[in-house]
């Protein structure tokens, strides 16, 4: 909040809230870990400028020197575009541990993780910070199993799988999520970089790491995601 009030010298000065985000301030850091996604790269950005219009946000790729050139691709758009960042490592591979990495890299309110293949349904970022911003829930999980109408769509192979991972997710984690493996995820940056001391970097799905670790702690709320997203027969389960 910013207010105007008279001195005694009867001068009007501002008095500002210094805690209030300047304008411009990041809101949201899309965080994507990329392996051999060059060419996939510049059509995610030009999606997430088209869904994100009226928030500030950036996005992270975090490559792990991938041979298709992947993270030059990425140097070669942020040199026209401020909003493209790039944690390039070397001699180092796993999703989970750059998903961690370009989470802390962030000092915006809120990251969030999604694949570099267009898997994901980027229109649903908005919708995610909406619910984040009313302080009702912590954590805003894209789920692809859902609602019947996209249920309806999966295979019965996809559809098994599903089964059995949210089974091990509920059974082994105590975490109940309609999709463990869903990897499209928001949540405040301040809890993930709270939590990221106790994940464990590898391994499992870095939101199904992160609920459990949490241990119950977050508020979790699932939205339906769209598999008519899939561009790649092994994008899906
Ligand atoms: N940085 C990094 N990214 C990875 C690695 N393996 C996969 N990725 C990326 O992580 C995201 C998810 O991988 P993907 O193969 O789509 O997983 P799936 O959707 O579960 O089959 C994609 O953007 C990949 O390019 C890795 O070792 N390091
Ligand atoms: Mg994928």
């Amino acid at each position: 909040m910013t207010s105007i009030h008279a001195t005694e010298f009867g001068t009007a000065v501002l008095d500002a809230d210094p805690t209030a985000p300047l304008p411009g301030a990041l809101e949201l850091t899309v965080i994507v870990p990329t392996f051999n996604e060059r060419d996939n790269v510049p059509v995610l950005v030009e999606r997430l400028g088209r869904a994100l219009v009226g928030i500030e946000w950036e996005v992270i790729f975090v490559d792990d020197d991938s041979p298709d050139g992947t993270a030059n691709m990425v140097r070669d758009l942020a040199a026209r575009n401020p909003r493209i960042r790039r944690i390039l490592r070397i001699g180092r591979r796993g999703l989970s541990g750059a998903s961690i990495e370009g989470a802390l890299a962030s000092t915006a309110t809120y990251v969030a993780v999604m694949d570099g293949d267009l898997q994901h349904d980027e229109t649903l970022l908005p919708k995610m910070v909406k619910v984040l911003r009313a302080n009702h829930f912590d954590l805003v999980v894209g789920s692809r199993y859902l609602n019947d109408a996209n249920a309806e769509s999966f295979t019965e192979c996809r559809r098994a799988i599903s089964r059995v991972s949210g089974t091990i997710a509920r059974r082994l984690l105590k975490v109940n999520l309609t999709d463990p493996m869903s990897g499209f995820f928001m949540m405040r940056q301040d809890r993930l970089q709270d939590l990221a001391h106790a994940l464990s970097s590898q391994g499992f799905e870095i939101h199904l790491d992160i609920v459990a670790t949490a241990r119950g702690s977050l508020r979790i709320l699932e939205l339906p995601g769209s598999p008519e997203k899939v561009n790649s027969p092994q994008s899906w389960p």
